[in-house]
This record gives C-alpha cells, structure tokens and sequence, in this order.
C-alpha cells in the first residue's frame, strides 16, 4: 500500500528581471487520485503574453518548503519544454511507480516556467558547478537564466567588468533567478595580457596590463618572459606589483555594477610554468635578476611561493573574510598550509593532475594522504566554502568492441565524486576546441537531497545515502578516464547508471 499525502501546493513565479513579459504560473493544484492508481494530478494556469511556447519544470518540498529538494520522478503531460500557455495545464505524476512507499504529511509543489527554454528541475545535493571563460552575450536575458542554474559559476572577470558591461548588473540579473549562486571571476595570478595594450580592447586587461608593466619578468638572456604566446609574466615578488594587481581587482569590483562573490586565482603551482612549445622566447625567466634561471634558483622559488601567499593575504584584507577565494593549481594540491589560505580549489583537468595514478582512485581513497576528503578539511569555511570544482575539458569518449563511439558526460562522472565528498562537479560543452572551457549541463538532474552520513567502503564500493536515495560506486580500474562503475538511486528508483559501454538513462 503506497500512501501520499499532500497538504498544500502553493506556486511560484519566477521572478524576472525587466524584460519581455515573463511567464506566470498560478492556481497550482495537486491532488492524489483515489482510485488506488498511486496517480497524482498537479493543475495549473499559465500566462505569458509574448512567448508561445514554455519550459515548465516541478519541484516539491517535503519540509514544508524549507527545502525544494524532494525527487520529482515519472511525470507525464504538460511539463518539459513547449508548452503553451492557458489554463488548467495538466501534470500526471505517477507515484504509484515508486518502488519506494512514500508516507508524506506535507508535500509541496512548485511549477516553475521560463520563456527563455531553461528548465529550472531539483538539483540536490547542490553541487553543480560551471566553468566558461568563453565570450558569454551578457546582453541575452536568456543567458542571465541559464546561468543562474549553477551552484558555483566560475566566470570570466574581465567580461563582466569590461566596458560593455560594467554599468549593466548582469550578476544582479543572474541572481534574481538564483540568489544562492556564488559567481566566481577568473584573475591571473601570474602573467598580463600582451593583447592589453591595445586602448580599446577589454577595459580589465588593459589596465591590468598598464598597471603590471612596470613588472614585467626578464629572462635570463634579457627576453621578456612568457608562459604562453602572448602572456608575460609579471613580477609578484614585487610587492608595488602585488599592490598594483589587488588595485585593479578593487577598481573593478568597486566601480562595476557587476560584484563577484569571489575569485580564481589562475593559478598557483609551487613554481612558475611555461609552455615548453613557446619559440619565440629565449633563456630561463630571472625573477629576483640575479642571472640564475627560476627553476635553479632556491631562493627565488622560496620568495615566489612566499610572493603568492602575500597576494591572497592581500586581497582578503581588501575584500575581507567573505570574499571568496578560489586556488587553481597544483601548490594547494599537496601544500596542506597553502591550502588553508583558500576557500575552495580548482582541479582543471580532474583527476589527472594532484593525484598519481590510479588517480581517481587515489583521489576518493582515505589513505591517500592528498585526497579530497583531507583537502576539503584543509580549506577555508569562513566565506560559505569549501568549494572544491573539478572539472576537466577533455571528451571522454568510448569506443566499443563494434567500433561505436560514446560521448560520456564527464560532468555526470564527476558528480559521482561530488556527492562522495561534497564538492562540486562542472559540466562541459565539449564543443570540440581544444582546451576550451564552456558551459555544459547534465543530460539527467538528478535529486537525493542531503546526504545522511559519511561514504562507506566495502572493498571496491564505494556508497553514501542521502535523505531520497544514494549512490553507489564499483571501481574497475580507477584511472580516469574509466575509472569506475555507477548507480544513483532516487526512492528507490534507478535514475542514472554508467556501465560502460552503456549509459542509462
Ligand atoms: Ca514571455
Ligand atoms: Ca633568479
């Protein structure tokens, strides 16, 4: 016997910033049949002047809507995408499919439409990241939505602050969809754009570049240094470079309607990195000038990582406690001191890089002394974190026995690893460009709620239970990129499985 019992629905309307006319959802019903079909139908009136066709998404709450995190299973009708508007739209939630009897004294529901085609599904535990450094159109109201999507939105400083946007609140938009969202902006920890000094290019990297030129690295042949084709390396040894690099981050954050909740420092490894491939530049990079080259040079790699710490020590005193700080690279990877001036780490090209092989395995493994329950204890609590993103841009494709290629979502994999260890997976466009960081979403939201205990090992498993459901994971070889076997389980329903080479649903 499967009973469900629902006390209220109430509606939502979403919000929207000054635009076309936006959606409204109201009169939103939901009613158990009893006829003993376990069948629930949810009504609803829909409006929207200017848009013909919608995206409708449910959400339910178990808790009286203090969380909207309860699984939104087997539905059926007016819900998904291209929905039209009128009244007495009609949902089937067909309950009686659970293998799971559902015993609930206050279930509620929200009808949440968008007119810009985002479906705005449960997404619980909220570990969903978003890494795109691309050149995003801030001036799409579409975009604003889709954005706010994300848990952690790992953006491009320079776009938001850049002249064309810096007087419109393009993250003020974002969050009047998500308030939660924490928006995060790229910053170079090393190096200036040599593309700033054209005036007129973006308004960030030229007075970066203007503001750091004084600074700039000398080789040990007397070349400026470079790490990539068109980036020099500036000096952060210097502590007027330092001063100057936290000053433009403060004439942005200040004088921009666009404020970040934090940034990533891109990035910090124990010693300077150059892309060996580079031609154009000759000798080693000098940056205490003594003649010796950087990676020969003790003292100096002392003073650098000393250099960086001063820059993060900074910015905190400029921005404060709860500015967010995100770490990319590999110091705070195994600098467990380091790690806890962050407030959450990047891992770029999970898991391959921080965690030798078998490196998934070793990132997930307790005796690991570097792994990411440890490092997630090392990190910095007091601006909302730890945020731990992994995220990598490479496509995991699978090749068969039949010669048929799989595109697997590396973001799904991640997510696995995310809810283990709570931290936040990002998806991936993988639009083809090499290295290129783009927004990508999952192709199954899935919704468990918040997890109930620590992950239990049992041999090659690995299992966490949330309040909704779990996860469970069989390690097969541990070396990305196939490293492991999963199922998440959603009121007992199987809602995502990967068992290479098939990939369900
Ligand atoms: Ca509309
Ligand atoms: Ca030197």
């Amino acid at each position: 016997m499967r009973t469900v019992t629902f006390s209220l629905g109430i509606c939502l309307l979403l919000a929207g910033p000054a635009r076309a006319v936006a959606p409204g959802v109201t009169n939103v019903q939901m009613a158990q049949r009893t006829d003993g079909s376990g069948l629930v139908d949810i009504t609803y009136d829909l409006t929207d002047p200017d848009s013909p066709a919608l995206a409708v998404a449910v959400r339910m709450s178990a808790d009286g809507g203090a969380n909207w995190n309860f699984p939104v299973l087997n539905l059926s009708g007016d819900q998904g995408q291209g929905i039209a508007p009128g009244s007495g739209r009609h949902i089937v939630w067909n309950a009686g499919l659970l293998p799971q009897a559902l015993d609930l004294e206050d279930l509620r529901v929200q009808v949440i439409a968008s007119d810009t085609g985002i479906l705005h599904k449960p997404h619980s535990p909220r570990n969903i990241a978003i890494t795109d450094w691309s050149a995003v159109n801030w001036s799409l109201p579409a975009n604003w939505e889709k954005y706010a999507r994300a848990d952690v939105f790992l953006a491009m400083a320079a776009d938001l602050w850049t002249d064309a946007y810096r007087n419109e609140p393009v993250i003020p938009r974002i969050k009047a969809y998500n308030p939660d969202v924490k928006v995060i902006g790229y910053i170079s920890a090393k190096t200036a754009k040599l593309s700033g000094a054209v005036p007129g290019s973006s308004a960030f990297w030229r007075e970066w570049f203007v503001a750091t030129q004084p600074y700039w690295v000398s080789t040990t042949t007397g070349d400026t240094a470079q790490d990539w084709p068109g980036n020099v390396i500036v000096n952060i040894l210097e502590p007027d470079c330092r001063a100057a690099m936290i000053r433009t981050v403060l004439d942005f954050q200040r004088g921009s309607a666009n404020q970040l909740d934090g940034i990533l420092w891109d990035y910090f490894n124990h010693s300077l990195w150059v892309y060996t491939e580079m031609t154009n530049v000759t000798g080693d990079p000098d940056m205490d000038g003594d003649g010796i080259g950087h990676w020969s040079d003790p003292d100096e790699l002392v003073a650098y990582r000393a250099a960086q710490v001063d820059l993060v020590t900074a910015l905190r005193d400029s921005l404060g406690q709860g500015f967010i700080q995100i770490f990319n690279g590999q110091r705070a990877y195994s600098d467990s001191t380091f790690a806890g001036l962050a407030d959450g780490l990047m891992y770029e090209l999970f898991p391959t890089l921080g965690f030798p092989q078998p490196n998934m395995k070793n990132a997930l493994d307790p005796a690991f002394t570097h792994n990411l329950y440890a490092i997630r204890n090392r990190l910095r609590t007091q601006a909302g974190g730890p945020y731990i993103v992994m995220s990598n841009p490479w496509r995991n494709q699978y090749g068969d026995h039949n010669g048929q290629v799989t595109l697997l979502q590396t973001g799904n994999q991640f997510r696995v690893v995310a809810m283990m260890m709570g931290g936040y997976a990002s998806w991936n466009s993988h639009d083809g460009s090499t290295f290129s960081y783009t927004y990508g979403w999952t192709d199954n939201d899935i919704c468990v709620g918040e997890p109930v205990g620590p992950p239990v090992y049992d041999g090659n498993f690995i299992r966490r239970d949330f309040q909704y459901g779990r996860v469970e994971l069989e390690w097969k070889t541990g070396r990305y990129p196939d490293p492991f076997k999963y199922k998440v389980w959603s009121l007992g329903q199987l809602v995502e499985e990967l068992r290479v080479p098939y990939h369900f649903p």
